[in-house]
C-alpha cells in the first residue's frame, strides 16, 4: 500500500500528470528507480474531497516529460512506481482485449495463447427451452457474461457494439494490435477475430422467426469450478424485445464494419438484423426479461424497450439508408428514454453513435441536436471532476454495482464531444478518469488485474478462483467502489458510513464490488483507443 497516488500504468510524456496524497504535504519529488531526483513539486491543497472524506493534496508534475520509470516521494510517503513513455498503455490495451479470450466459452484454451490459464472446453451440451425442453439446440461460443459463466444477449450486445465503435472511431490503433489469439494471422484485425466470437453465438440466439432468447445459462449460477466442470443443464431462457433489439443493433452495426473484409460474413448479419427487425415490428409491445421461477442467474431486465428499440432503428438506418429506418428513429425520438446512456440496459447513446457516423444524411436539425446534448453532458461531467479530489467525474448516484462502468462512459462521452468539436477541450478530463481506474482514487489501487504494482487480484471470477493460481489473468476490469453493498462480504467488511468512492473490498466473494463483466472491460477498450489514437 502507497501514500501517493498516481497511475500505475504511466503517462504520456506531453500530457498533464497528477498524483495525490492525502496529508498535509509541501514538496515531492519524481525519483528515477536509482533514487535520482529528476524533478521537483509542490503539493497543492484541494480540500475536502466529499465523496472519500479525504483531505486531498494534488502533485502536478504535467512539465517533467523524460521517459523512464518512477516514483513519487516525500516526507510523508512514496508512490507505486509508473512509467513516463510513448508506449505506457499498450500492455493495458493488450491485456484488457484479451481478457476477452479469457472469457470464451465453448473451446479449449491453450498455453500457446493462454499461458498459465488453460483450461478445456465448457459447456458444450445441449441446451434446452426454458419453457419446452423438448426443444433442445447445441450453441456454442461467446463469452461468460463476467464471474459467472451466463451468457446474456443484451450485455453481449453492448459489449461488442463499443468494441466496434472503438474500431470504428480509431482504427489505427487496432489493425496491427496482435492479440496472440488463435485466429491472430488471418484476414481479420484481432479486435474483429474477438469481437466475431461473440457475434457467431449472438446469431445462434436467434429463433427460426427472427425473435432472440434472452439467455442462455444454467437453472443456478455454478460453484466456484472451473468452467468445464460446470455440467449442469444449460437452458435458453425466453425471448424479450430488448434482447431483439440489442440483437438487431449489433448485427446491423457489425455487417458495416465486417463489410470491408468478408462480405459472406456481412450480408449474413444484415439478414439477421432484419429478420429480428421485422419481428420487432410485428412485436410492438415490451416482452420483459423476468426470471422465471427455480432461475436464478443474472436477470438483465429492463423497464422499458424505447432505447433498445431506438438503437436498433439507428443502426439498421446507418447500415441501409432506408427511409423507414429513419422514420422509426424520428417517431421513437418524442418518447422519453436517457438520450446517451450507453448501457448495458439503456443503449440510446449508442444510437447517437450510429446517427453521427451514418453516411446517410440524419438532417442537420437530428445532428444539432444530438450534438449539443453531448457537448453539453461532457461540460457538465468536467464540473463534476472539478469539483472531485482525485477528478473523478462522478457523483454519488454513479457509485453503484459496477461503478468503473459510469467512469469509462464518463470518458467515452467527453471522447464522442472531442470528435465532435475536431478539437481536444475535454481530453485532459477524459485522461483522468483513466488515472482515477489505474490508481489515482480513494484506495490508491489499480481496477485491473495485472497493470500496476499495487493491482486489484481477486475478482469474483470463478476460474480466477478455481484455478488454484495466485496471479489472476491480466486485463480483467473491477466493477469497482459501491455504496450499496450487495452482498454478504461487503456487508460483513464495509462499515456503514463509509464514503462512496472507498466502498470498495478485493475479495472474491464481493461480487457487488469486485466482479468482472464483458461491459467493464469494453469501455476501457474504448477510453484506452482514444488515447493512443492521438498519441
Ligand atoms: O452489472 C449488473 C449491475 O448493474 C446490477 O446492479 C446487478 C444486480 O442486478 O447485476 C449486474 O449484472 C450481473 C449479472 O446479472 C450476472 N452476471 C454478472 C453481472 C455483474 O455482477
Ligand atoms: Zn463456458
Amino acid at each position: 500500500m502507497y501514500q501517493v497516488y498516481v497511475n500505475q500504468a504511466g503517462y504520456y510524456p506531453g500530457e498533464k500528470k497528477m498524483a495525490v496524497i492525502c496529508q498535509p504535504a509541501e514538496h515531492f519529488a519524481v525519483e528515477d528507480m536509482q533514487g535520482n531526483i529528476c524533478y521537483y513539486g509542490k503539493w497543492e491543497v484541494f480540500g475536502l474531497d466529499e465523496l472519500s472524506q479525504d483531505t486531498v493534496y494534488q502533485g502536478d508534475f504535467s512539465d517533467f516529460q523524460v521517459p523512464g520509470r518512477y516514483v513519487i516521494r516525500c516526507d510523508q510517503g512514496v508512490s507505486a512506481s509508473f512509467e513516463i513513455g510513448t508506449h505506457v498503455y499498450d500492455k493495458l490495451m493488450y491485456d484488457v482485449m484479451r481478457a476477452f479470450y479469457f472469457l470464451r466459452c465453448g473451446c479449449a484454451l491453450e498455453e500457446k495463447h493462454a499461458g498459465v490459464y488453460t483450461h478445456d472446453a465448457c459447456h458444450t451440451g445441449m441446451a434446452a427451452e426454458w419453457e419446452n425442453h423438448d426443444v433442445k439446440k447445441r450453441i456454442l461460443g461467446g463469452w461468460h457474461d463476467a464471474g459467472d459463466y451466463g451468457r446474456y444477449v443484451t450485455p453481449g450486445a453492448v459489449a461488442v457494439a463499443q468494441l466496434l465503435y472503438a474500431f470504428m472511431f480509431f482504427p489505427d490503433v487496432f489493425v496491427n494490435l496482435e492479440l496472440n489469439i488463435p485466429e491472430t494471422g488471418n484476414h481479420l484485425p484481432d479486435i474483429l477475430n474477438e469481437c466475431k466470437w461473440e457475434l457467431d453465438w449472438l446469431l445462434q440466439m436467434q429463433r427460426e422467426d427472427g425473435a432472440v432468447y434472452h439467455k442462455l445459462t444454467t437453472a443456478r449460477h455454478a460453484p466456484f469450478v472451473m468452467s468445464e466442470e460446470d455440467k449442469e443443464q444449460l437452458y435458453l431462457l425466453p425471448i424479450t424485445t430488448i434482447a431483439a433489439a440489442d440483437f438487431a443493433a449489433v448485427c446491423a452495426l457489425a455487417s458495416r464494419v465486417y463489410r470491408a473484409y468478408d462480405v459472406a460474413y456481412a450480408n449474413t448479419l444484415l439478414f439477421a438484423a432484419q429478420k429480428t427487425y421485422r419481428w420487432l415490428e410485428e412485436n410492438p409491445y415490451f416482452i420483459s426479461a423476468q426470471n422465471p421461477r427455480g432461475c436464478g442467474t443474472g436477470g438483465y431486465g429492463e423497464r422499458d424497450d424505447l432505447s433498445n428499440r431506438y438503437w436498433a432503428a439507428a443502426e439498421m438506418f446507418a447500415t441501409t439508408g432506408e427511409q423507414t429506418f429513419f422514420d422509426q428513429v424520428v417517431r421513437l425520438r418524442k418518447l422519453p428514454f436517457p438520450r446517451l446512456a450507453l448501457g448495458w440496459g439503456e443503449v440510446a447513446g449508442m444510437g447517437q453513435m450510429a446517427l453521427l457516423t451514418s453516411k446517410f444524411p440524419v438532417g442537420k436539425g437530428m445532428l444539432e441536436m444530438i450534438r449539443s446534448e453531448i457537448i453539453q453532458e461532457a461540460e457538465r461531467l468536467q464540473k463534476v471532476a472539478d469539483g472531485c479530489g482525485y477528478r473523478a467525474a462522478m457523483t454519488e448516484y454513479d457509485y453503484v454495482w459496477g461503478s468503473n462502468m459510469p467512469l469509462m462512459h464518463h470518458g467515452m462521452t467527453m471522447i464522442v464531444a472531442d470528435w465532435l468539436e475536431n478539437g481536444d477541450r475535454f481530453r485532459a478530463c477524459m485522461l483522468e478518469q483513466l488515472h482515477v481506474l489505474m490508481g489515482v482514487n480513494a484506495m490508491g489501487i489499480s481496477y485491473v488485474t495485472g497493470n500496476g504494482e499495487y493491482a486489484y487480484n481477486n475478482p469474483h471470477l470463478r476460474p480466477a478462483y478455481a484455478d488454484g493460481i495466485d496471479a489472476c489473468m491480466p486485463g480483467m476490469v473491477s466493477g469497482g467502489p459501491n455504496r450499496h453493498p450487495g452482498d454478504a462480504v461487503a456487508r460483513e467488511y464495509i462499515k456503514p458510513g463509509t464514503p462512496p468512492m472507498k466502498s470498495y473490498i478485493d475479495h472474491y466473494g464481493s461480487y457487488s464490488m469486485n466482479e468482472i463483466t464483458i461491459y467493464w472491460n469494453s469501455p476501457v477498450v474504448f477510453v484506452l483507443a482514444a488515447i493512443m489514437h492521438q498519441a
